[in-house]
C-alpha cells in the first residue's frame, strides 16, 4: 500500500516511489487551475510549486498564481510568495521557484507590488523567502538599492541559498560594456549574484 496520493513511476528502467506535492496540508486537492515548475531540496523533502489554486492555504484570496511549498515529511504546504509581515501578494502572479539545498531559501519572481517596501517599478523582480525566519527580500536592485526598469525573471538558487541568478533585462547592474555577471547586495546584507543575459562575458564589475 502506498502513503497518500504515492504512486509508481518508471524513470531509467528503475520503478520510484512519487508523490503528489501540489496538496493543502490536510490533504486537499487544489481545486481550479494548473500547478507546476516544481523545485526540490537537496534531500527531496522540500517540494516548492507555482499553482494557480486559492485552496492550497487559507486566506488565499488575491487571484493571482503563488508560490508554495510542500514538507513532504510533514505533509505541510505554506505560501512563501508573501511579505515579511505574513500578508499575501497583491498586484500580479508570482511563478518560478528555486529552493536552496536545504530548502530554508526560495526564490522567485513575482509581479506583486507589495512584498517588500517601495517597489514602485510596476514590473516583475525577483524576491528570496526565509521559510525558517519568514523574511522576504527584493534581490532585483542595483547596488545602491536602485530598482531594475526592466522584468528580472528566471531564478537560481546556490546550494546553501546565499547567491541568486536571475536574467537582468534591465541593464542595470552593468555598463554596456562590462559584463556578464555582477554581485549585488540587497538589504540583508547578503550578497546575490544577478547574471545578465545573454552574457557577453564572464567579467565581474
Ligand atoms: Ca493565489
Ligand atoms: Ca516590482
Amino acid at each position: 500500500m502506498l502513503p497518500g496520493s504515492a504512486a509508481l513511476a518508471r524513470h531509467g528502467g528503475n520503478w520510484h516511489v512519487v508523490g503528489r506535492a501540489s496538496v493543502a496540508s490536510d490533504g486537499g486537492e487544489t481545486n481550479e487551475g494548473f500547478s507546476g515548475a516544481p523545485a526540490v531540496s537537496g534531500d527531496g523533502s522540500i517540494v516548492a510549486f507555482t499553482s494557480e489554486a486559492d485552496s492550497l492555504v487559507p486566506g488565499d484570496s488575491n487571484e493571482s498564481e503563488d508560490v508554495f511549498v510542500h514538507n513532504r515529511v510533514t505533509g505541510r504546504t505554506r505560501r512563501v510568495s508573501v511579505a515579511s509581515d505574513g500578508s499575501q501578494a497583491s498586484g500580479g502572479n508570482s511563478s518560478s521557484a528555486a529552493v536552496s539545498g536545504d530548502g530554508r531559501i526560495v526564490a522567485f519572481w513575482s509581479a506583486a507590488d507589495n512584498l517588500v517596501p517601495r517597489d514602485s517599478n510596476g514590473i516583475v523582480d525577483v524576491f528570496v523567502h526565509n521559510r525558517a525566519t519568514g523574511r522576504t527580500g527584493r534581490v532585483s536592485v542595483a547596488r545602491d538599492g536602485s530598482q531594475a526598469a526592466g522584468p528580472s525573471l528566471g531564478p537560481a538558487l546556490s546550494g546553501d541559498g546565499r547567491t541568486v541568478a536571475f536574467q537582468d533585462t534591465a541593464n542595470l547592474w552593468c555598463p554596456a560594456t562590462a559584463t556578464a555577471t555582477t554581485t549585488c547586495s540587497s538589504r540583508s546584507g547578503r550578497r546575490h549574484r544577478a547574471a545578465r543575459s545573454p552574457a557577453p562575458q564572464a567579467t565581474t564589475c
